[in-house]
Formats: structure tokens, C-alpha cells, sequence
């Protein structure tokens, strides 16, 4: 995540023909023909037949009725009455809804009101969203450091390797006896985090624990996902593969000594908008954190748990797992350990001004810890030591609030688990949150979940809407009512074009999407089109970019429109890895429940 930074884009599109695969079929983007098609804001990639399906037409003329064409041949094959006209919940536009759910032929459509337009094609099918959800996956892919990226794999996105993360510094803020000032390590691989070629410790842990969890939840349809990645031939599914890269960077920095895990490896400074070969400033780990160590501790004790039944895999679960232990051990030791920045750039040089990642409430860092290594070793203790339900709370997950995470895990595996006192609270607590979540969601005006108050539009709006889902899909797990899952569809068609701003915000999908993410690779590769399969940030009335010249359009007031689709607005279009994450989750388990599985 970028904070401060003066941007100096220069950037110089080249076309280029996107003819190659990199795994999934990339939809050509459509240019806008006539303002009508944008006022029909549907999800434009398209529609499971037995689910709902909806489309928001944004006019201030009311319209009496609509119907479908077949894109093929435009005939007309449905036909229906639109909704009566109201407001939108924050910018106050007129909408009316057009609801198409009893029409469920597979096909390619188009909806079209008169006198007002004719929306994008989109497609009716069993597995509509198989193509996101295999590229929502291989985007992490394209954030490996440490390597390049063959054609075969990266398609047009190809590019040389970078960041070979072999010398890294030991940071004057990160001396111990052991390893004293200058000393160098080696911390290869691991993804970039952002739009930026920094690795932070603490947002890879909600990542990892996001797409483990997805493994966990969802592994007979990712172990068929075929990502066309490098490790595609060997016996691992490429899901897991994909996760391993990380994995084994994460892992590089414990400090064996003592067990501690460093906050970050960073530049001193962000990297200009240049491709990761042409980055050459030094690399430095900094302070071990209580933060970092807690989220380490997570990762390693849920990846020891689901690495274990793979052979191919000699001993990886046994090191994650002392790696767990050893980092809970520090923690315990170290519980205060505040990553700040400032002051540490007040004490050390050189000083450090890449993405901070500061938190000072540990208490969801240590439920989530403790959670995973009570599931893995069912020793009791773990969830003892520590206050399980400090409050009444359950806020939604994001980097720095990792509890839910933990009542995931422990209701993920309750019935096979020890008793504790409180066991049955954490269902109840999920259940909790998704029935807030639900009210009333389908009677706003994009009948979706996301929006129920401004502040759902924070920066990484995207992954807020993500993680509502996965809130969503945990209670289905729980109690087996689709209402649930239906609820979790509705924000999914928000982020891929049913919202205020007519957008997808999935790089590489739909008619009108992301197309100028603040992401150095999409910005600096000479490719026109962006590297495909990541998640946009999303409106953030914050615009904190604002202040570096970042110039929103005039229709960006309200927060449900404060977006930019431009690569100087790291507050509404940068991409993350862990807005990516819940994205992963949220389209392999529909596509699990909507082809069949219904797990
Ligand atoms: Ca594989
Ligand atoms: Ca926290």
C-alpha cells in the first residue's frame, strides 16, 4: 500500500495485441458506444441460471419495461417491466431495476431499455465465473518477486526478474547479536504487496490466511484449477503451488535466533514506476514486530495443518509448524512491540518510508494465533492463555483486525475439536455478523450488501465488499441457508459492474473495467491492456492521492462514486494482495456452490 508518495508518472502506452492465454480467456474490452450502455450497470461478465439476476438502470427518464436479446442474433428472448424509479442510498441518482431471474437459458444476452440504451453482453452459464476465479488466483502470480515470468505463463505480461532479495540488509532498527547491524541475509520469492515491489509481513498474513482458508473450505474444486503456472506439472494443485511462493518467502523471516519475525522487507524509499528488473536499491528487513510475529504465527500453524497430507512436501509442515511455535513463544515474551514507523526513523538510519502497516491492538492478532494452533495441535491451552471474546464486537477482517480469522478457523473445525468454555459462541458470532449483513440488503437499490453506510466505502473498498462476502458464505457453511449465498452473490455482482460507478473492478474481465491501476508493472510493461486478475481498490471518498495531483471527475462527490480509474490514485485504484485474497475466496466458493458442489 502506498502512503505519501509524490508521483511522477511517465508513462507511455504501446499498443499491444492480447491474443495470448495466459490460462483463461480474456474478454476484449468494448468501447463505450453511447452513454445508454453505462446506465445499465449489471455484473458483465454475467449470471448463474438459478440465481438472481439484476441489472440497475441509472436515467432521470423513467422507463416502463425491458427485455433480453440474444447477442448472436438479437432475438428477442424475454421481456419484462421495470421497477419503479428511486434514489440511490448516498449519491441520490435515479435508478430503476430491471429483474431478470426466471430467464435461465444459458447463452450470451444483452439487455435493452428503450430509450435509454443497450447494456454490455454477458453470458448465462453453470460456471460462469470460472475464468475470474482461475485469474483472480493466477494474479498472485503475477506478483511473484524474485523471478521472471515467461511468456508461456505471463502471456504479453511477460517480464524479466527482479528483487532477487539474496543480500538483504539487517536494518539498524532489526540488530540483535546474532545478526548486528549490516549483516545479510537471503529472502527470496515472496509476492510484491501492492502497486508497489515491497513485502510486508503483516498483510501477507490476512492473505495467506485468506487463501488457506479458501484451500480449507474449498480444495476439490481449487485442486482442479489449472493456473498455468510453472509448477503446473508437477503433483501439487497450482492453488497450492501459488500459495508456496509466499509460504516459503514468509518463512525467511524468522529470525532463527529468537524466533521474532521481521515487520517488513523494504526499500528505504518506494521504487519509481519502473519494472521490477530495473529496481535496484537496496533491500532491508526492519524491526520484529508483535504484529508481524502473531500473523506469522497463524500462517505457519494453518499451513502446517493443511500442507501435512502432502508427501511431496518432506517436511515443510513440520518446519512451519516449530516456526509457529517459535514465533508465539517470542510473542509472548514481546507482547508490545508497536511497529512505528516514525519513531524508528527518529532513532535509525536509513530512515524507512514505504508502506507502514502500523497496528497497536494485538488482540485480534492474538486470538487469530491462537486459534490456528489450538485447531492444529487441539491443545486447549492456546485458546486459555488469551481473552477469546474481549468484547461484543466482530469487526469485519481487514490488516490490521485479523479476530474473525480465528472464530473462521475455530468454527471451520468444531466438531472434531476439544471443548472450551465459549465454543459455541463463535458460531453464534458468525451468525451474527451475516444476519446484520443481510438486512434489508435487498431492498436497496443495488440490491446488494455492500453500501448499508458510507463507511463501507474505506480505502480497499473492494476487499470490504469481498470480506462481507466470505462473512457470508462462513454462516451458509454454518446453518445451510442459501439466503446466504445469495447475499454473498450480490456483492460480487457489485464488484463486477452492478454499482455507482459502472465499473468492474477486475482487471482483464467485463465490457468496462479497470484499466489504469496504480500498479508499477501495468504501468511501466509497455502493455496497454493491465496485468489481468487483480482487484482494484474501489471508491474511497478519503482521496488522500488528492493531495499529490490526482484530479477526480466532478461526479465523484458522493462515496459510492469516489473513484479513479487513473494510475496516479493509489487510494481508489491501487490492487493488494490481500484485496485480491477475498476476491479468490469469494469466486471459488461460488462457483463450488453454483456448479454443483453446493458445499
Ligand atoms: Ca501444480
Ligand atoms: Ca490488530
Amino acid at each position: 500500500m502506498i502512503v505519501n508518495v509524490l508521483l511522477l508518472l511517465v508513462c507511455t502506452p504501446i499498443l499491444a495485441q492480447t491474443t495470448d492465454e495466459p490460462g483463461y480467456t480474456i474478454s476484449p474490452n468494448i468501447p463505450i458506444t453511447d452513454n445508454g450502455d453505462h446506465a445499465i450497470r449489471l455484473n458483465q461478465i454475467g449470471f448463474y441460471p438459478t440465481a438472481s439476476k439484476v441489472a440497475v438502470i441509472v436515467s432521470s427518464k423513467p422507463a416502463p419495461a425491458f427485455y433480453l436479446i440474444r447477442h448472436r442474433d438479437e432475438t428477442k428472448v424475454f421481456s419484462s417491466k421495470l421497477a419503479e424509479t428511486r434514489p440511490t442510498e448516498l449519491s441520490k441518482e435515479p435508478t430503476q431495476t430491471a429483474d431478470f431471474t426466471t430467464f435461465q437459458t444459458p447463452g450470451t444476452y444483452r439487455l435493452v431499455v428503450p430509450g435509454i440504451g443497450t447494456s454490455y453482453p454477458f453470458v448465462i452459464a453453470p460456471d460462469v465465473h470460472r475464468g475470474l476465479t482461475k485469474a483472480v488466483w493466477k494474479g498472485f502470480y503475477f506478483q511473484r518477486a524474485s523471478t521472471a515470468l515467461p511468456e508461456r505463463y505471463a502471456a504479453v505480461w511477460h517480464r524479466a526478474a527482479g528483487h532477487p532479495d539474496d543480500s538483504v540488509v539487517i536494518h539498524p532498527s532489526a540488530a540483535s547479536a546474532t545478526r548486528p547491524v549490516g549483516t545479510v541475509i537471503k529472502s527470496p520469492r515472496g509476492w510484491y504487496d501492492a502497486g508497489d515491489y515491497n513485502k510486508y509481513i503483516v498483510n501477507s498474513g490476512i492473505t495467506m490466511g485468506t487463501l488457506l482458508a479458501a484451500y480449507e473450505d474449498y480444495s476439490a474444486l481449487l485442486d482442479t484449477l489449472a493456473l498455468n503456472i510453472p509448477e503446473r506439472t508437477n503433483t501439487l494443485p497450482d492453488a497450492l503451488d501459488e500459495i508456496l511462493w509466499n509460504l516459503r518467502w514468509m518463512l525467511t523471516m524468522q529470525d532463527p535466533a529468537d524466533g521474532g519475525v521481521y515487520h517488513k522487507l523494504t526499500n528505504a524509499r518506494f521504487d519509481g514506476m519502473i519494472m521490477p528488473a530495473a529496481a535496484h536499491t537496496p533491500r532491508y528487513v526492519v524491526q520484529k514486530g508483535t504484529a508481524a510475529t502473531l500473523d506469522f504465527a497463524a500462517v505457519m500453524a494453518q499451513a502446517s495443518r493443511v500442507l501435512r497430507p502432502f508427501k511431496q512436501l518432506p517436511g515443510l509442515a513440520d518446519s512451519c509448524f516449530q516456526a509457529a511455535e517459535l514465533a508465539w513463544q517470542w510473542a509472548q515474551q514481546h507482547p508490545r512491540e508497536v511497529y512505528d514507523q516514525a519513531a524508528l526513523n527518529n532513532r535509525y538510519d536509513p530512515d524507512i518510508v514505504t508502506g507502514g502497516y502500523g497496528d497497536r491492538d494485538f488482540a485480534d492478532e492474538l486470538i487469530w494465533a491462537a486459534a490456528e494452533l489450538y485447531t492444529t495441535t487441539q491443545k486447549v491451552e492456546y485458546i486459555q492463555l488469551i481473552k477469546l471474546f474481549p468484547d461484543r464486537k466482530n469487526p469485519l477482517p481487514s490488516w490490521a483486525q485479523v479476530r474473525l480469522l480465528g472464530y473462521y478457523t475455530l468454527a471451520r473445525h468444531a466438531q472434531r475439536l476439544p471443548d472450551y468454555p465459549g465454543k459455541e459462541n463463535v458460531t453464534m458470532r458468525i451468525i451474527k455478523v451475516a444476519d446484520e449483513l443481510l438486512r434489508n440488503y435487498d431492498q436497496r437499490s443495488y440490491h446488494m450488501v455492500m453500501g448499508a453506510t458510507a463507511k463501507d466505502y474505506l480505502w480497499g473498498s473492494s476487499s470490504v465488499a469481498a470480506n462481507q462476502g466470505i462473512a457470508l458464505i462462513q454462516a451458509y457453511r454454518l446453518t445451510q441457508d442459501q439466503k446466504y449465498i445469495a447475499a454473498a452473490l450480490s456483492n460480487l455482482d457489485y464488484l463486477l459492474g452492478r454499482n455507482s460507478t459502472g465499473y468492474c473492478f477486475v482487471t482483464g474481465f467485463g465490457s468496462f473495467s479497470t484499466q489504469h491501476p496504480h500498479h508499477r508493472p501495468s504501468i511501466a510493461d509497455g502493455v496497454r491492456a493491465p496485468v489481468p486478475g487483480l482487484l482494484a481498490g474501489g471508491p474511497n471518498p478519503g482521496k488522500q492521492d488528492k493531495a499529490e495531483g490526482c484530479t477526480y471527475g466532478p461526479d465523484t462527490h458522493a462515496p459510492d462514486k469516489a473513484y479513479l480509474d487513473h494510475d496516479c490514485s493509489y487510494a481508489s485504484n491501487e490492487i493488494a494482495i490481500n484485496w485480491n485474497a477475498p476476491l479468490a475466496y469469494l469466486a471459488v466458493a461460488l462457483e463450488a456452490y453454483y456448479t454443483g458442489g453446493k458445499k
